[in-house]
C-alpha cells in the first residue's frame, strides 16, 4: 500500500508547483545509468527530463549503484523513483520534484534485471558517473588496471562482473551475440577525455577475453566525451527538512545542489539521444577545451581549497573563500598559474569564468564540505593540478601555489589538522600515502616517498629539481600552520 505521507508518482497531482511542468507523459526506460548518486540526479536526470518535455521520448533512467546499497534503491523505489532537487543560492531555496528516474537497481543483487536491460534494443545510452576510481584504469598506460582485484576477478568470471569495464563489456558482448545494434557509452565523470580513456579501458579489456569482440566495440560503439558541472553536496538532514516543507510530504533521499550546471556533449549518438540541448545543454563537436578547462580551473582550485581548509580547520567551501587571504591566493592561482596553460576558443572568456567560479564558491547557503572534496586524492590530483604543473614546468614557468596544493595534500594524508584534530583519509591508495606521510621525518624524504609513486607522478615530474624545491618552499610554509602558509602565498607576485 502507498504511504501517502511519502513522495510518491500517486501525489504529483498534488505538486504542480514544484514539478518543471504539469504534462508529463511517463516515459520506457532509454537510459541506464550507472553510479546512481547525487550528481547525477541533480544534473543528467533533470536535464534528461526537460529535454523530454521539449521533446517526447522514451528516455526514463534505470540508475544503478555498484556499490550493493539496497537502502538507496529501496528508499528511491519506495518513492516511486522520485527525489527533489533543494537547489540552495544566494535567492533562496526552490525544491523541484525531478521524475526521469524510473527504476533504481542494486548490484550485485539485481544482476539479472541490469542486463536484461542492458541487451534491450530500446535502451540506448549508458551513462556513468562512477567517479575516477570507478574506471580501473591505470594511469600510466590509460589500460585497463590488470592488477585491480575487481579486474582480476572480472577476468576470471566474465559472466558475472562486478566492475564498470566489466560490465560494460560483457553487456556488448550479449548485444554482439544476439545481433542487437549496441548502445552508446556516455561517461560524465571528471576524467580527461573521458570518452576516449574509458573507450581505452573498456577496448583493453575486452582484448583480453575476446579479440573478435574488441575489434566490434572499437568498429560499432561510440564513446562520447562530456563536461559535466554542478556543486552538488552529500544530502543532509537539513536538505530533508527543506523538502518536507516544501512539498508537505516525505522525501529520505533529496539531492542538494546549487543553480548553475552546465553540460558540454561531444555529439556523437548513432542510436539517438534525447534533445538535451533543449535543456540548455552545449552539443559540440569536440568537448577537450571545455573540460580541461573546468578541471584544472575548478576542480583543481577545489582539491586546494579542500586541503588547505582540512588543515586550516575551514568546514565548507565558502567558509575558505571568506578568509580574504585565501580567496587572493585562489585567485592568483587561476590567473597566473592555471590559466595561462589553457587552450581555449576565443569565446571563451577563463577571467570571466575565474570570476564566476569564485562567486559559485562563496555561496554560503549550500555548505560544500571540505572533506568530501578532499576524498580520492590520488585519483583527482594527477588530471586537476599535476598536468599544469608538467605544462607548466615544460614551458620553464613558476608552479608557486600549485606546489603550495600538492604540499598541502602530503601534509593532509598525515590524518591531522593544524590543531591536532584527527581525520580519517578516504582513498583507493589510503594504505600507502599515509604510511609514506607518516613515516616521513623530513620534508626530503616526504617528497621522495611521494614522488617515487609512478602511477601518481609521471618521470617528468618525478626528477623534476623545479618541482623538488617548490614542494621544499612550500612545505616549510605550512610547518608554520597553512593559515600562515595561505597568508605568505596571498602576497606572492
Ligand atoms: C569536486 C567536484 O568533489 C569534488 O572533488 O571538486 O565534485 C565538483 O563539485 C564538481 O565537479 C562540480 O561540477
Amino acid at each position: 500500500m502507498t504511504d501517502l505521507s511519502l513522495l510518491s508518482r500517486a501525489r504529483l497531482a498534488d505538486l504542480r508547483g514544484h514539478l518543471l511542468s504539469p504534462d508529463w507523459r511517463e516515459p520506457e526506460i532509454g537510459i541506464v545509468h550507472l553510479g546512481i548518486g547525487n550528481f547525477h540526479r541533480a544534473h543528467h536526470a533533470l536535464y534528461t527530463e526537460e529535454a523530454m518535455l521539449a521533446q517526447p521520448g522514451d528516455w526514463g533512467i534505470c540508475g544503478v549503484t555498484l556499490q550493493g546499497d539496497v537502502s538507496k534503491r529501496d528508499a528511491l523505489m519506495g518513492q516511486d523513483g522520485l527525489y527533489s532537487v533543494v537547489e540552495r543560492g544566494p535567492a533562496g531555496v526552490r525544491v523541484t520534484v525531478a521524475r526521469a528516474l524510473r527504476e533504481v537497481l542494486a548490484m550485485p543483487f539485481d544482476r539479472a534485471r541490469l542486463f536484461q536491460l542492458l541487451a534491450d534494443e530500446r535502451v540506448r545510452i549508458v551513462s556513468l558517473t562512477v567517479t575516477e576510481k570507478g574506471y580501473c584504469r591505470d594511469a600510466q598506460t590509460g589500460d585497463a588496471d590488470f592488477s585491480h582485484p575487481g579486474m582480476v576477478r572480472d577476468l576470471a568470471h566474465s559472466n558475472e562482473p562486478s566492475t564498470v569495464p566489466g560490465i560494460l563489456t560483457a553487456a556488448l558482448r550479449a548485444r554482439r551475440d544476439a545481433g542487437t545494434p549496441p548502445f552508446t557509452v556516455l561517461s560524465c565523470d571528471n576524467l580527461s577525455h573521458n570518452g576516449a580513456a574509458l573507450r581505452q579501458v573498456v577496448f583493453s579489456y575486452a582484448s583480453r577475453l575476446d579479440e573478435g569482440l574488441a575489434a566490434w566495440i572499437a568498429k560499432h560503439v561510440a564513446f562520447p566525451s562530456t563536461m559535466v558541472d554542478r556543486i552538488v553536496p552529500a544530502t543532509t538532514d537539513a536538505d530533508r527538512e527543506a523538502a518536507h516543507a516544501a512539498l508537505g510530504l516525505a522525501d529520505a533521499v533529496p539531492v542538494p545542489c546549487e543553480p548553475f550546471r552546465q553540460w558540454v556533449i561531444e555529439d556523437r549518438f548513432p542510436a539517438g539521444r534525447p534533445a538535451w540541448e533543449t535543456a540548455g545543454a552545449q552539443l559540440v563537436g569536440d568537448v577537450e577545451p571545455f573540460e580541461i578547462a573546468k578541471l584544472r580551473m575548478l576542480n583543481a582550485t577545489h582539491s586546494t581549497l579542500a586541503y588547505l581548509s582540512m588543515l586550516a580547520g575551514f568546514e565548507t567551501i565558502s567558509d575558505a573563500i571568506s578568509y580574504a587571504p585565501l580567496k587572493a591566493m585562489i585567485h592568483a592561482m587561476m590567473t597566473h598559474e592555471i590559466a595561462p596553460t589553457l587552450n581555449v576558443p576565443t569565446s571563451f572568456d577563463l577571467l570571466a569564468y575565474r570570476d564566476a567560479l569564485l562567486e559559485r564558491y562563496s555561496n554560503t547557503a549550500l555548505k560544500h564540505r571540505c572533506a568530501q572534496i578532499a576524498m580520492d586524492g590520488s585519483q583527482k590530483m594527477p588530471p586537476r593540478i599535476f598536468s599544469t604543473i608538467e605544462a607548466r614546468l615544460a614551458a620553464g614557468q613558476s608552479i608557486e601555489r600549485l606546489a603550495l596544493a600538492v604540499a598541502a595534500w602530503f601534509v593532509f594524508l598525515r590524518g591531522r589538522s593544524d590543531s591536532g584534530e584527527q581525520y580519517t583519509i578516504s582513498d583507493p591508495l589510503a594504505d600507502r600515502l599515509t604510511q609514506i606521510a607518516g613515516n616521513a621525518d623530513t620534508s626530503e624524504r616526504l617528497i621522495d616517498g611521494m614522488l617515487a609513486l609512478r602511477e601518481l607522478f609521471p618521470e617528468s615530474l618525478a626528477r623534476s629539481a623545479a618541482l623538488r624545491h617548490a614542494l621544499a618552499r612550500s612545505l616549510e610554509a605550512l610547518r608554520g600552520g597553512a593559515r600562515q602558509a595561505i597568508n605568505s602565498y596571498a602576497l606572492l607576485d
